[in-house]
């Protein structure tokens, strides 16, 4: 039987790269690309298929339709928190219909096959709007079903699209009685902060950890945009992509939800701070806190509460804040900087 066929958006993204190296090395299916910007070489050898262009072109993606059995969606492109509040309407273009874009061929093609195609879709801690930093910090770690009131429009156009994965999965042309094979299988992570060793995120709120990261491992000084007693929680890139595929590979019967939460570990600003400083004692890391950027970060929760998908298809992180930069940050980006350290 040939392997599968994979469609990833963003695949020149921070998540995307790291998964395109990912599904390589697992050699289990044949992956095909999208993005604006065409993918650099090395990841071009991993694919069947690069296409550059943008997801609003609907042309484009029936074109890849056409061209392609495709049987899984990973839908990572997306403009972040910071970036959509500097362009609300584009980020609800590329957000919003975007996905819906993404959703209505996934389901065209499910219907084609008569299967459903699975569809994987990264969400976000920026779903949840905390009120204040005292009930943020009183409450500790959400549920999924709790303090949906983002205050940012990338936050509000996630949630809305977990809701139209599930919308699609469960009721697309109820009326007309679709049967549920063809229907497509949509599957939802909230994610919280990630920091790869490998890329600097752009556009993002939660970026302040990884670029305070490589900004020391460059030699450069790194000036945050957040306090130091701005806490989320975040997660090492490698168990960002284990969760994606997991979540892809989890038997549907399991699944309870559409939408889960994964968390790893929680630190402050400061601690971060700390932890690049012991590894990078020469680090210049300053605080000068954004009002409305800080007000963002407050607004997320201190942790997420991810015992659905530990329950649901077995979810655990490999790495804790230790193993985190003693194993993958640090050595990683050592390497790629060649950067010395303590
Ligand atoms: C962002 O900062 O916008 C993203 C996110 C938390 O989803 N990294």
């Amino acid at each position: 039987m040939s392997k599968p066929v994979v469609l990833v958006t963003g695949a020149n993204g921070e998540i995307g790269r790291t998964l395109l190296q990912r599904m390589h090395t697992d050699g289990r299916y044949r992956v095909v690309t999208v993005d604006l910007t065409p993918l650099p070489e090395k990841y071009r050898g991993f694919c069947l298929e690069t296409y550059a262009g943008n997801i609003m072109d609907r042309y484009l993606l029936d074109q890849i339709a056409a061209h392609h059995e495709i049987e899984v969606v990973f839908h990572l492109a997306a403009l972040l928190s910071t970036r959509g509040e500097r362009d609300p309407e584009l980020a609800h273009q590329v957000n919003v219909e975007g996905t819906l874009h993404l959703l209505r061929m996934a389901q065209n093609q499910s219907a084609r096959l008569g299967r459903p195609v699975r569809f994987i879709f990264p969400s976000s801690i920026a779903v949840y709007g905390m009120p204040s930093v005292d009930e943020k910090k009183k409450v500790g770690r959400v549920r999924e079903q709790d303090w949906n009131v983002p205050i940012t429009m990338y936050g509000c156009n996630k949630l809305y699209c977990e809701h139209l994965g599930r919308y699609f999965t469960q009721y697309f042309r109820q009326l007309s009685a679709l049967s549920s094979a063809a229907r497509l299988d949509f599957r939802s992570l909230r994610f919280p902060g990630l920091i790869s060793a490998e890329t600097v995120p752009t556009g993002g709120t939660s970026d302040f950890g990884p670029e305070m990261l490589h900004a020391a491992a460059q030699g450069q000084p790194y000036e945050c945009f957040v306090g130091p007693d701005a806490k989320i929680p975040f997660m090492a890139m490698p168990d960002a992509v284990t969760a994606l595929v997991h979540l892809l590979e989890a038997d549907r019967s399991k699944l309870t939800e559409t939408v889960y939460n994964v968390s790893s570990f929680s630190e402050s600003a400061g601690q971060i701070a700390d932890r690049v400083r012991a590894s990078f004692p020469g680090a210049q890391i300053s605080f000068k806190p954004d009002a409305v950027r800080s007000k963002i970060v407050d607004s997320w929760p201190e942790d997420m509460d991810d015992s659905r998908a530990r329950a649901d298809w077995g979810w655990k992180p490999a790495y804790d804040v230790e193993r985190a930069f003693a194993e993958y940050l640090i050595p990683t980006i050592r390497k790629r900087y060649g950067a010395r350290s303590a």
